[in-house]
């Protein structure tokens, strides 16, 4: 129960969750260190922490994912504490228990607590033990083919083979009949040994058309466990969530009372300690089962900051100091609806192939109920290094049909030149009728997306590319002949934003210092 005094958090991670990070630790008056690859020098979250620590080349194997390397830096800047964020390391045991064993306290749950639930089987018999709905299928890994074959005929066909190890969707194999099976069991394992170096597969019961419904929890070490409702995040594409809101529409009050409280109960099982996640399946007759739990503050956290108006950053922080949370579970009630766009560095008119280049010009949305989350400005450029996520658009208001409203607005203020993103997907998503009705399930964008594609661009779209068009006149007009790779290389652009940096650089510096 003792306290342990922070004073400065080392974050180990880069882009908009690291800027968020070090935002919290400002507000909750502590210093946050940056670490950063060798292109990320002039990132905003260098620039916004009190110091920052070079830890390697561009891929993430050379810089964010090097335990050794992290935990020097954060000895050496004189850190009390690591916050992984979201991806890279925040769900490796491995880095938890390095972490703790430097003497420094981990921003999240111990290493046990993750590695128990990294384990999607032994994660299923730990829920289960707790109460929770599971779905039906073994809660261990598959012996042989012969055993396979008998514990699905028990299940029921269609059935889902899974990767013990896995979560996420890697590995996951829908069979639909017996004659199946065999091959699906062999292409399953060897395809988990590669992702994962575990062979290791288990079968569940196919729960057709079902929303994915998640539970933001908090737990801290006095023994609390409180639950802040359900995200909504069905709306995603081969396994990644492009639009995500709070509250469901698909949820009662009555309903997310009982999540909460499996919720609740599968954390406190766990003895888990922070900001965590519980996935659930909501199948169309209302019935749930619990996925996979997630040990990490996440990427779509804002929504449920904005209905419950709980910043879950600070209380991650407030938690790991050892004290006890100031969010009372008795009291929570969504207030509002939001929702939250993706906006990504990726083609949706070509596949959504990601894409790479130079943010030349960036315009973000603001003004009443909008919240930008980014990690990059004008002049950054977008590599294939790490993921394509731009910013986070999240959209708030007292209604979901008044949340929708907004976030149109918002994407039509939005201007991004340099590259395409999903912008207009997203757009054209917020005008699509079953959208707006709240129809959605996982399929969803499945059977709506092509067509999104095909349709026309709206009107409102055009007025963002009529700005797209007038900015870069201007552009070309302040520029004068210069050419681009000159006016980069010079700073000369007002809108490249290099010529500004080192001025803000030392601005920052000497706020903090004050
Ligand atoms: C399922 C399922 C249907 N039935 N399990 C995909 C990611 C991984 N976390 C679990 N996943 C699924 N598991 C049973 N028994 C459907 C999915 C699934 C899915 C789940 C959540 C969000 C999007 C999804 C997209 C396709 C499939």
């Amino acid at each position: 129960m003792s306290e342990v005094l922070i004073k400065r958090v080392l974050i180990a991670n880069r882009g908009e969750i690291a800027l968020r990070i070090i935002r919290a630790c400002h507000e909750e008056g502590l210093e946050a260190v940056a670490v950063y690859s060798a292109p990320d020098r002039l990132s905003p979250h260098v620039r916004a922490a009190d110091a920052a620590v070079a830890i390697g080349g561009a891929s993430a194997e050379d810089s964010y994912l090097r335990i050794p390397r992290l935990v020097a830096a954060a000895r050496a800047t004189g850190c009390q504490a690591v916050h992984p964020g979201y991806g890279f390391l925040s769900e490796r045991a491995l880095f938890a228990r390095a972490v703790a064993d430097a003497g420094l306290v981990f921003v999240g749950p111990s290493a046990e607590a993750i590695q128990a639930m990294g384990d999607k089987t032994e994660a299923r018999r730990r829920m289960q033990g707790a109460g929770l709905p599971i779905v039906p299928g073994t809660t261990q890994p598959l012996a042989d083919a012969a055993e396979a074959r008998r514990e699905a005929r028990r299940i029921g066909y269609p059935v889902l083979l899974k990767a013990a190890a896995g979560g996420g969707g890697k590995g996951m194999r829908l069979v639909r009949a017996e004659g199946e099976l065999e091959p699906a069991l062999r292409a399953a394992q060897s395809e988990a040994v590669k992702a994962f170096g575990d062979g290791g597969v288990y079968l569940e019961k196919l729960i057709e058309r079902p929303r994915h419904i998640e539970i933001q929890i908090l737990a801290d070490r006095h023994g609390r466990v409180v639950a802040l409702g359900e995200r909504e995040c069905s709306v995603q594409r081969r396994h990644q969530k492009l639009i995500e809101e709070a509250p469901s529409s698909a949820v009662s009050p009555a309903l997310r009372r009982r999540l909460g409280d499996a919720a609740t109960a599968a954390a406190a099982t766990v003895g888990y300690l922070g900001a965590g996640t519980i996935e659930f399946l909501l199948a169309p007759e209302g019935s749930f089962y619990f996925l996979e739990m997630n040990t990490r503050i996440q990427v779509e956290h804002p929504v449920t900051e904005l209905v419950y108006g709980v910043d879950l950053v600070r209380e991650q922080l407030h938690i790991a100091s050892g004290r006890p949370m100031r969010v009372h579970g008795g009291t929570l009630q969504p207030r509002g609806h939001a929702i939250e766009c993706r906006i990504t560095a990726e083609d949706p008119f070509n596949d959504f192939l990601p894409v790479t280049g130079t943010l030349r010009y960036l315009r973000p949305p603001s003004g009443p109920g909008i919240r930008w989350d980014a990690g990059v400005e004008a002049g950054n450029e977008i590599t294939l290094f790490y993921d394509p996520l731009i910013a986070k658009l999240i959209a708030w208001g007292e209604s979901r049909t008044m949340a929708i409203r907004r976030m149109r607005r918002a994407l039509e203020e939005l201007v991004i030149v340099g590259l395409p993103t999903s912008q207009a997907f997203h757009l054209r998503v917020m005008r699509e009728p079953e959208f707006e009705r709240g129809a959605i399930d996982i399929g969803y964008l499945d059977r709506v997306g092509r067509a999104l594609l095909e349709a026309p661009p709206a009107p409102e779209l055009l007025r963002a590319v009529a700005a797209t068009g007038a900015i870069l006149a201007e552009e070309r007009r302040m520029a004068g002949a210069a050419a681009p790779a000159a006016r980069a290389a010079t700073g000369a652009s007002p809108w490249t934003a290099a010529g500004r940096r080192e001025g803000l650089r030392e601005w920052t510096r000497a706020r903090r210092r004050s």
